[in-house]
């Protein structure tokens, strides 16, 4: 089994890309650390726990010889949120719009890795990884060729785009490598330009404590008020660097069904979601990759962003609706400053 044949069955099952990364010292994998030191990783303290593994996917499984690097297209044809004038509107990052990547990709992962000791005859070590494993994951999409990691740090495709997600194969087959992509951002900088809080600090390096991804789904607590007005109305992720990209303004579209984005969630108001119940939110939740944040979350991400826009419905949403989830005290605190934003803005604008 060579690795144009994995490749080829890759294609089968439905990943839009494949390459090969040897397992090696990676120069890339060194910023980690340095990253961690600086306090950008945040409260996501997985990220320290794993450190040392993530330096090396040796240290994940000792017989690795090469990383099968895998690339899923989920862009659909929906406009992009920098292009939705009305700011009553519930952002949610197109990531996380239709069903969880984790488990449809794993699933198409186990069925590769089932077919290649098939094909082997023999017991292949091998383990896979989607957004799951303490492997960095861009690191070695750039090393197997799938894309550049650009300076919003995401990886880039030249023919496709960045709306991909990433999963990689751990293998003890020592596989042909691909070349590494090599970097096409040139001089542009419209990423950096663009980010609402600021956090592409440098080119190529994002600090989460102020991304607005990090914001509205990593962080348990309550959003550092500095930050609230950046918010808008991006009620779950954010996704304005790779929007104004220009590697993504004529970005692959998926046909996949499984990235469309679910009724519930689909063009919604701030307000209407504010006003479902906190069980029908559960319910839409449930097998998407929103249900990271869960609904308590949800709901503060929705307060913030309804003092943050002024909408009038959002706010007046905020009134009458009493959900249980709409009294945990973090949701409250969010509520409460939203409501101090409308009398500001009504005492100045008297
Ligand atoms: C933690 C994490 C986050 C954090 C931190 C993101 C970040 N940029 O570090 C937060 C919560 C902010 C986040 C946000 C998002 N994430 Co995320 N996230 C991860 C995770 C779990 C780890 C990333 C990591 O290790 N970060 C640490 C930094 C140091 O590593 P890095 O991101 O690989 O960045 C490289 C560069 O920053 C560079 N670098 C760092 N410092 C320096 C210094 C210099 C001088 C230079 C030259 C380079 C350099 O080095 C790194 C490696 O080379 C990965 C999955 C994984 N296991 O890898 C997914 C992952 C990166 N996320 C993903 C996605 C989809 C997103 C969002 C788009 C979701 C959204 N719409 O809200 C945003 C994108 C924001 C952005 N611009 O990155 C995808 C990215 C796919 C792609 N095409 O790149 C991944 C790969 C998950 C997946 N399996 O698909 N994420
Ligand atoms: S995801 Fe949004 S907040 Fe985070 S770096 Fe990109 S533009 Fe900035
Ligand atoms: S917007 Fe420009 S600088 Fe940023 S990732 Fe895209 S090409 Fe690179």
């Amino acid at each position: 089994m060579t690795a144009a044949d994995i490749k080829a069955r890759a294609e089968e099952l439905g990943f839009d890309l494949c390459g090969i990364a040897p397992v090696a010292d990676h120069q890339e994998l060194r910023f980690f650390d340095d990253w961690l030191a600086r306090g950008f990783g945040g409260e996501m303290q997985y990220l320290d726990r794993s450190a040392e593994r993530r330096a090396d996917v040796r240290a994940v499984m000792p017989s690795a010889r090469s990383v099968i690097c895998l690339g899923t297209i989920y862009n659909t044809d929906r406009p992009y949120s920098t292009a939705i004038a009305d700011e009553g509107q519930a952002l949610i990052a197109r990531y996380a719009w239709g069903d969880d990547y984790h488990d449809v990709i794993s699933q198409r992962m186990a069925t590769l890795v089932a077919w290649m000791r098939e094909q082997a005859g023999f017991d292949v070590e091998a383990r896979a990884y989607v957004d799951t494993g303490p492997v960095q994951e861009r690191v070695y999409a750039q090393h197997a060729g799938l894309g550049w990691i650009g300076r919003n740090t995401c990886v880039i495709n030249p023919d496709l785009g960045s709306w991909l997600f990433l999963s990689e194969i751990l293998c003890s087959l020592p596989l042909e490598p691909d070349a590494p992509a090599l970097d096409r951002c040139g001089t542009c900088t419209l990423c950096l330009e663009a980010c609402p809080t600021g956090a592409l600090v440098d080119s190529y390096v994002l600090d989460s404590t102020r991304c607005l991804s990090y914001l509205t789904i990593e962080l348990k607590g309550a959003i550092p008020d500095a930050y609230r007005d950046a918010v808008g109305n991006h009620a779950y992720g954010c996704d304005i660097c790779q929007e104004v990209c220009p590697w993504n303004q004529e970005a692959a579209v998926s046909q996949a069904p499984a990235w469309l984005p679910r009724a519930a969630f689909d063009g919604r108001s701030i307000a209407d979601l504010w006003r479902t119940p906190d069980a029908d939110l559960r319910r839409s939740l449930k097998g998407s990759a929103m249900t990271r944040a869960g609904v308590t979350r949800f709901r503060r991400n929705l307060a913030v962003a309804a003092g943050a826009t002024r909408d009038p419905d959002a706010l007046l949403a905020l009134d009458v609706v009493h959900e249980p989830a709409c009294a945990e005290p973090l949701v409250q605190e969010h509520v409460e400053w939203a409501k101090a934003r409308s009398s500001t803005q009504r005492r100045t604008g008297v």
